[in-house]
Parts: C-alpha cells; structure tokens; sequence
C-alpha cells in the first residue's frame, strides 16, 4: 500500500479529497440499514461466529477481532516485541526475533494466510509475513503463538507473501524491491544487468509444520506484488502480480508507469519442483536465521541456514510464463472454483480478469506476444475472460463469495464493488470511509468461502471516531453480503495499519484452544516442580534463580547475598494447572525485566544490577484477591 501511496500520491490527493466530499454528503446514517446493531450484538457471554485475524501493518504483530461484534479479543505477538506478555524480553522468546542482521525487533506485517488442505481452510496455523526484513512467521492456533519464523535470503522486501498452495505444500514469498544476489556490491545504475526479483517457495511439514525453503525462482529485476496459489484445475500454478518492469531504480513514481501493461507471473510449481528434484537448480550461497519455538523445551532457538536451491527461467522450460497486465497491477486473486485469475491494475480504469483454461490453451498455441527475458509473454487477449468495465478508481483486491461472485477494493474512488464473474457485469457498489486498501470475506480466498460478511481495511479514517490529535486510528468497516445489495453494518478500529485479514468460523477451533500448560511436560531446564525445588544457585558473577508462582506468592521472596555486577537470571515458574490464571514478573526499577508466564510454563529473565539497594519484585497480573501481596524483595549489596 505504501507503494502505491507514493505512486499516486497527486492522483489521491484529488480523489480523495473528491470521495471524501462525496461521501459527506451522504452520511453513515443513510448507508448503515436500520437493524445493523441487533446483527453485530453479541450478547454478553456470548461468542462472536468468526475469529478475524488482521494483519498489524507498521505494529509488526497480528490482532484477533471476533466477528461480527469487531472486539478485539487478542494481539499476538510475531515481528515487534511485546511488552504485554514479554515476547521479546524473555530468555525462551527473544532468540525468535534473530535475523542475520541481529535481532530485529519491529516489521511492518502485512498479509496473512491460514492453512489450508484440499483447498479449504483447516484451522492448524495462520502464516504472516515480514515485509522489511524479509520474513515469513508461523502461528499455531492452538495456542495463538509464533512458532517459526523463517528469514528470506536473496529479497529485500517480502510484499507477496505468505500465500499458501492448497495443502499447504508450499507458503510463497516474494521480493518487492529486486536487489543484487549474494548483496554484490554494484552500482545502482546497473539495475537491469545485476538486481534480481525471487520467488521462494517454503515447503511446510505437513505435520510439524516445519517451514523449509525448497527452491527460489530467479526472475529479472523488478517488483514481485501479490500472489495467490490456482485452486482445483489451477492447482499446480501459483500467480504473482508484478510492477516495474520498465526496471525504474529512479523516481519510480514516474519511470515505473511508462508501459501500459505489467504482468501477473504464473508459475507452474509442480513444474518447479520437478526441476528442483532433477538437480536442475544451482546452489547459491546464502545465510538466513530460521528461528523455532520448541514446545518442549518451552524456548526459541536460532539455526542460520546455509545456501538455497535457485532455479533459472532459462534452464526450465514450461515453468513460468508472463500474462500482461494492464498498468501496475496489485491483487492477484483466484476464484474458488480456480479458473478466473483476477490482476488488478491500480492505475487502470478497468479489472482484467484470465482464464485458466485460456491459459493453458494458449500455451498449447504458442499464442505468445514475444517475451521478457526469455520468458515467454502470453497475449494479453488470448489470456483474457473478459474485463469488468469502470468498476471505479484504482482497483486492488479482490475476495470471493462462492456464489459466483466477486468484490474488488477500489482506493481511488473509495468503495467495495460487486460483480458477477461469468458476464462481469457491476452488481452492487457499497462506499468504504476511506480508502479502503484489502478487503475479507471469511474464506474468501479459498475455494469454499463462508460468504456471510465481508470486511473492508480502510487507509483514511478521518471522522469516523472521536479525534485523538494527530494520529488517528485505523479502521475496518463490516457489511453483510448475504443479500443481493452489500449492507454496512458496523465500523471498528483497528492496530496498526491492517493490510490483510482472514477470517475463520470460531467453531474450527474454539474447541481445540490449550488452557494451560501440563506442568509435567515442562521440560524447561530451569523449571522449578514445586516450591520445595525453588533455589539459587551461584556461578562465578551469574546467579540462576529458580522461582515459582502461584496464587498468591513467588518463592523465593527474599533473596540476599546478589551484588552490584552480578548476571542474575530468574527463571520463573506458573504452578498454576487451571485456565486463564497467567502471573507476571517485573523488578522495580530495572528496564526490560517483564514476564508474563502462562500456568505450567517457566519463563527466565536476565537483571543485571548496576546500582545497590533493595529491590522489590512483584506479580503484574492481577491474580487473585491476594494479587498485591504477590511480591518479594531482592537485596543487591556492593561488591
Ligand atoms: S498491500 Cu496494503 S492495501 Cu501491502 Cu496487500 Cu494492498
Ligand atoms: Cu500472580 Cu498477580
């Protein structure tokens, strides 16, 4: 989105300004229906039908909203420290944030996928991307925790990403800014000749859900967009969309809008893979962190991965081909049933939308308009379903219903349009306040969409909430789409800027949710198993505290005989066996000591005392009735 912000950025400033004005005159009251709040109540104690999972933009994390109410029942922690539940702080998370670069503790996140077999959404685990540093995280919902994160070499900028194929085979990233391989040191200017774009493909563990870079596809300089993977017929392809092919390195805002037609890249990864197998790639040295949570030892450890699997266009034939797309294209979304392939040129006034089954036989046909790099260019027509005429300004993604019909974002002119795949013909337009950037229906990019709501992340929120200075929050907007006409029922805000989301129905895993961790599993080498086991233990200038926690004391809560200097580490442990009964740690005064241990679990920090005095300790989680009293004094004396 930020790319386009700067693309467009004279053409926004006068739609904007042009939808905003517009928009005033007719006021929420008139487009919200007159019984939207009794569709978004949720009674109290009662649950929402959908988890939403919306990406955190520039916050770096993912949030979970229940829909339909839009309350915000979760912020889990991925790419940014996490002062709430010490994601980042603590000894058995902080290695998750390690990157060849050191630990990088921010991103700026923007699309998410959940797993999927046979094509539908399987409720196992939520894949987020990393767009600075190039990443791709793994959640598991069982717990709503990060498991992996896995760096991405040879990109810079992971924008296309993390869409999965299917079965989950593969998760994809995807260079938005192409940079040299192997960070050679070359002049800019010689952009055509040395940068390159990639498209890695992450095969995933069908059961563990290890993430492993099998190849990366090397492709000229230029910028990878989005992605999607084919669905039933399609379901060997993978679809990107691309800008950039005039290869700007300069005032890209200008150089990179010559053309009148970018591509959607479609790759044939089966094809890819075979390639892989026959000893058809070249291994290029490269060294990525790939960071894993053990639920075992109950910490994150560091692996640097060494060298990835490249593949050449060149030396594979039939594996990819370029579909020209008009100008600058940002979604590149697949229906369910896997035969349209919808590119929306942000900067044209009109959808494009493909056949598959044009593709293939266009590939049968040679029906090829030269080619980019020695990658065969299909003809834009011979490609074609046909397109949506003035669907409205700037179009960007587009979600599904399953019932034949599709709903495009469109930024420019600032609504959610409707429209019906066979004949492509407009249905239904609803305005969006403002800007609105991804859109989600639950499913939406699968092949069996839920179909009922449809949700719109907004760039602009202006007026819709009380101000707060100069920032204001983010906002996403929720309509019904089980009638013919879209119905705006609610506006909620948001963390972050939301990018993408996914939205799941709460009965996949509501039930399946860990409520504590069993204590006798806890195979943390610094678990206490009772408060009898509790001790501290000396070593040199490192002092190891074994603690516990449980309603309402820690033990030990005296602890004498620490001195200015010292490493002391407390390794903290929740007895607790019952839900939703976590206990915090913090010290008075000590920057970055911040626990929030879980029951069953064992959590260490480090305190390194630089100054005497007595220092006390406490519970930050309000407990019990006796959660005050959760508390304890360390004596730190001078050398
Ligand atoms: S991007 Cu943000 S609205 Cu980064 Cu998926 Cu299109
Ligand atoms: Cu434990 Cu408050």
């Amino acid at each position: 989105m930020h790319i386009m912000k700067r693309a467009l950025i004279t053409l926004c400033a006068v739609a904007a300004v042009a939808s905003l004005q517009s928009c005033k005159m007719k006021t929420a009251d008139s487009v919200v229906s007159g019984d939207a709040a009794s569709r978004v109540y949720v009674a109290p104690g009662k649950y929402d039908e959908f988890y939403n999972f919306v990406s955190g933009g520039f916050s770096g994390n993912v949030t979970v909203y229940g829909l339909p109410s839009g309350r915000l029942i979760k912020t889990i922690p991925v790419f940014s420290v996490f002062p709430e539940n010490g994601y980042g702080y603590s000894e058995e998370t902080k290695a998750m944030l390690n990157t060849t670069n050191g630990k990088v503790d921010w991103d700026d996140q923007h699309h998410l996928e959940l797993s999927q077999t046979n094509g539908k959404q399987d409720g196992r685990w939520l894949f987020a991307n990393a767009n600075n540093t190039p990443r791709v995280a793994r959640i598991d919902l069982t717990n709503f925790r990060t498991q992996e994160i896995l760096q991405i070499p040879n990109s810079a900028g992971n924008h296309s990403s993390p869409f999965t194929t299917e079965n989950t085979e593969y998760v994809v990233a995807g260079t938005r800014f192409s940079v040299p391989l192997g960070d050679a040191d070359v002049p800019i200017s010689s952009f055509k000749k040395n940068f390159k774009s990639t498209a890695s493909f992450i095969s995933v563990d069908k059961n563990s859900g290890h993430m492993k870079i099998a190849f990366q596809i090397v492709l000229p300089g230029m910028n990878l967009d989005l992605s999607h993977a084919g669905k039933g017929p399609s379901h060997d392809w993978f679809f990107f969309s691309c800008y950039n092919t005039e290869q700007a390195y300069t005032m890209l805002e200008v150089n990179a809008s010559q053309k009148d037609k970018d591509f959607i890249v479609a790759v044939n990864w089966k094809k890819a893979e075979e390639y892989a197998k026959s000893g058809k790639g070249h291994i290029v040295p490269a060294s990525y962190a790939h960071n894993t949570f053990d639920e075992n030892t109950q910490k994150a450890s560091t692996v640097m991965e060494k060298d990835v699997l490249t593949l050449d266009p060149k030396d594979c034939p039939d594996m990819i081909y370029m579909i020209p797309c008009p100008k600058s294209p940002h979604g590149a979304d697949v229906d369910p049933t896997g035969e349209y392939i919808v590119g929306s040129g942000k900067l044209a006034a009109l959808i494009p939308v493909f056949s598959f089954d044009k593709i293939q036989t266009a590939i049968k046909n040679k029906s090829f308009e030269g080619d980019f790099y020695g990658i065969p260019v299909i003809k834009y027509e011979a490609a074609l379903h046909g397109e949506v005429k003035k669907p409205g300004l700037g179009p960007l993604h587009t979600e599904f219903d399953g019932k034949g019909n599709a709903y495009t974002s469109m930024f420019l002119s600032s609504e959610v349009v409707k429209w019906r795949l066979s004949d492509l013909q407009v249905l239904d337009r609803a305005p969006t306040y403002y800007s609105v950037g991804h859109i989600m229906i639950p499913g939406g990019d699968t092949r069996e969409p839920s179909g009922k709501y449809l949700v719109a992340y907004d760039k602009i929120t202006k007026d819709r909430y009380l101000p707060t200075g100069p920032e204001l929050c983010q906002s996403a907007q929720l309509y019904d789409i089980t009638g013919d006409k879209m119905q705006l029922l609610l506006d909620f805000p948001t963390t972050g800027e939301p990018h993408y989301g996914q939205g799941l129905p709460a009965s996949m895993i509501k039930d399946k949710q860990v409520k504590y961790f069993d204590i006798n599993k806890n195979h943390n080498e610094f678990v206490s198993m009772g408060e009898k086991k509790t001790k501290v233990v000396r070593t040199g200038n490192r002092v190891d505290v074994y603690m516990t926690a449980i309603r309402s004391h820690l033990t030990p809560d005296n602890i004498e005989g620490v001195f200015v200097g010292d490493e002391v580490y407390f390794h903290v442990t929740n007895l607790e066996q019952d839900w939703d009964i976590p206990h915090g740690f913090a010290i008075k005064n000590s920057p970055s000591v911040d626990l929030l241990i879980m029951p069953g679990e064992t959590q260490s920090i480090k305190f390194s005392p630089v100054k005497q005095g007595i220092y006390p300790f406490y519970c930050t989680d309000f407990c019990s009735a006796l959660h005050q009293e959760m508390s304890g004094y360390l004596r730190v004396s001078p050398k």
